[in-house]
């Protein structure tokens, strides 16, 4: 008989160069060490979904690239979204070639999907947004720099996610995010113990997300297995939405409070369809 494929994904997301950690190391060593012990679990894709950086200069995008591309190097697809914290200073122009030059795909609403012993996974995905479309730039000004009062942008990503859900057909398919699916904790187990600072804003994500991955789960044939984001800083690292999809909280941030691996690894089993 024959065995199944076994395709594994190596996730984080976080990284936040520009900033310390709370001991005061940089988060640019720590996200060098992240990078190498995920390489060391021989993934076969590596997802990196949001907020590569933290106060948005070209300088620390540079080192994220820099540091990410040590898993090109070694053979590995990377595929990555951006997060509001790559926005700060407005110059993802520049940063989409930037990533476009490594190698690396930007995952913004279309799908892409990577073979394996003659299967193939999919992979879609969008930055995504919170629920904060109609507040003063002011409220939000440590949050998102495109934030306008009347913006488009929870819209446009929604439409965007669900182009690129349309577009899978892989024997296993994955959805990454950097926005949470949802916008409050009770509705997200991944954003349990997250503090006020997030929910009270409607901060945390948008259910219009969730909601777009759990209808096109009831229609195709292609479900989405896997759900990745990122964004949160203290909360928790596994969850499932109502439907039952297994979401994982990428946060290096999240997961070095809680003294855990930063970075989640997931194995895709794909059974060889002939025999089911
Ligand atoms: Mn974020």
């Amino acid at each position: 008989m024959e065995q199944p494929t076994r395709f594994r994904i190596a996730a984080t997301s976080d990284a936040h160069i520009g900033q310390d950690l709370p001991d005061g190391r940089s988060r640019l060593d720590f996200f060098n060490e992240i990078i190498q012990e995920m390489i060391q679990q021989s993934p076969d894709l590596i997802v990196f979904g949001g907020d590569a950086i933290h106060t948005g200069t070209l300088k620390e995008f540079r080192q994220f690239i820099q540091v990410i591309s040590q898993a090109r190097k070694a053979d590995i697809p990377v595929v990555m979204t951006f997060g509001n914290h790559d926005h700060w200073k407005s110059k993802t122009a520049t940063m989409r070639r930037l990533i476009s030059d490594a190698n690396i795909t930007l995952l913004d609403g279309q799908a892409v999907h990577f073979p394996k012993n003659g299967k193939e996974v999919g992979v879609t995905g969008v930055e995504g947004y919170c629920e904060v479309p109609d507040i003063a730039i002011e409220e939000t000004r440590y949050h998102d720099m495109r934030a306008r009062r009347g913006s488009t942008i929870l819209k446009d990503e929604v439409g965007k996610l669900e182009r690129g859900l349309s577009q899978l057909h892989g024997d296993a398919n994955v959805v990454v995010l950097h926005y949470p699916p949802a916008n409050a904790e009770e509705e997200l187990a991944t954003a349990v113990g997250e503090p006020d600072h997030l929910q009270t804003n409607h901060m945390l994500g948008a259910s219009e997300l969730g909601f777009a991955i759990a209808h096109h789960n009831r229609h195709s044939q292609y479900k989405v297995e896997v759900l990745f984001h990122g964004h949160l800083d203290f909360g928790s690292p596994n969850g499932q939405t109502d439907e039952g999809l297994p979401v994982i909280n990428t946060s290096a941030k999240a997961r070095q409070r809680r003294e855990i691996q930063p970075y989640e690894v997931v194995d895709l089993i794909i059974p060889q369809s002939s025999d089911m």
